[in-house]
């Protein structure tokens, strides 16, 4: 996936390449996706030798050690319907986006950080990859539309992407933004919503020890429609905050306007703390339908990491807008 949407005029690696070569290359990454490496596809000519495309997935790094400081009250929701209902706008309006989001192309995936930064870059998935120690840590997930689910989410934490970016002293938000390709996405061809999709952190938020970057579950690399190859998990929010399959990171001193935001502010703010308290406009926030055995639960505070963040948000005023 590129930065920048594709001229017409220019190729796709698929239309570039010659068909039985990229089928080829489908194939081995297929074959080490599937699990052991064996497919040694060397001598295959495709430029790419096993190793490179090895680590352009990720595979290898999975499943990743837990780290036990992160775990759960509850069961972990079952890995096929966490897996099949999902919410990525890109693809659909509805939660059955999981074939449609096959068409997302992953490698290679770039990302440009810039904005108030020591030094603009773009920095590849593959390459920020081998920056990291990847971790899993089970999270439990609340969508503001009052469905939840826990998740065993691989990656590593947010605040080790920050270092990475080195921000300058003045920055005070994380903006952080979607692919926009609407040739892939059908969703973007929806022109009344405000794509890409775009969604911003503070920085004492995006350091909190909770904020994570996904880039797997259930101990694999992250399936396309959970937000491939890199996504934000910030699980005391409302699960909008957590954007998907992220292209771009700009440190800034202006609160950035996120998607959701800019298309209804009376109904989705930037705070979005999960608050069992402040109702949704048009329903009920205080208790959540669990997905899987669809028990009815109530909501907590900061969805149960109250303790970890509450003191984020001691000095702002309280109202209703911090919440939504
Ligand atoms: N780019 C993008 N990110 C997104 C969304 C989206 O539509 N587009 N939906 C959000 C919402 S509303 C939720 S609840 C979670 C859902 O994540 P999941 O499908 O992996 O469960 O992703 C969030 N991130
Ligand atoms: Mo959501």
């Amino acid at each position: 996936m590129l930065l920048r949407r594709k001229k017409a005029w220019e190729l796709k690696e698929s239309e570039a390449t010659p068909e039985s070569v990229f089928r080829q290359r489908r194939a081995l990454v297929k074959a080490i996706a599937a699990g052991p490496i064996l497919a040694a596809g060397a001598g295959l000519g495709i430029g790419m030798g096993p190793k490179a495309l090895l680590a352009a997935v990720g595979e290898g790094r999975y499943p990743a050690p837990r780290n036990e400081a992160f775990t759960l009250d509850r069961p972990v929701s079952p890995e096929d319907i966490v897996t099949t209902y999902n919410n990525f706008f890109e693809f659909g309006s509805h939660k059955q986006i999981s074939k449609a989001a096959q068409r997302l192309e992953i490698d290679p995936w770039n990302m440009l950080i810039d904005g108030m930064v020591e030094k603009e870059m773009e920095l590849g998935f593959e390459d920020l990859l081998k920056q990291v120690e990847l971790e899993e840590r089970l999270y439990r997930h609340r969508c503001v539309e009052a469905w939840a689910m826990a998740v065993p989410w691989t990656g590593f934490p947010m605040r080790r992407l920050v270092e990475i970016a080195k921000p300058l002293s003045g920055a005070k938000y994380i903006r952080m933004e979607t692919f926009l390709d609407d040739r892939i996405a059908p969703g973007q061809r929806q022109r009344w919503y405000p794509w890409p999709y775009v969604e911003g952190l503070t920085m004492a938020e995006a350091t909190n020890d909770l904020a994570f970057i996904g880039t797997g579950v259930y101990g694999k690399p992250m399936p396309k429609q959970m937000g491939a190859p890199i996504r934000l998990v910030v699980p005391w929010k409302y699960g909008f905050k957590s954007i998907k399959s992220i292209v771009r990171l700009t440190f800034t001193d202006e609160r950035p306007v996120s998607f959701w935001e800019e298309l209804q502010a009376k109904e989705y703010g930037f705070w979005a703390n999960v608050n069992p308290e402040v109702d949704h406009p048009r329903w009920s926030q205080a208790t959540e339908r669990m997905l899987g055995s669809n028990e009815r639960v109530p909501t907590l505070k900061y969805n149960g990491y109250e303790e970890q963040v509450a003191h984020l948000y001691k000095d702002l005023d309280v109202g209703d807008r911090l919440y939504r």
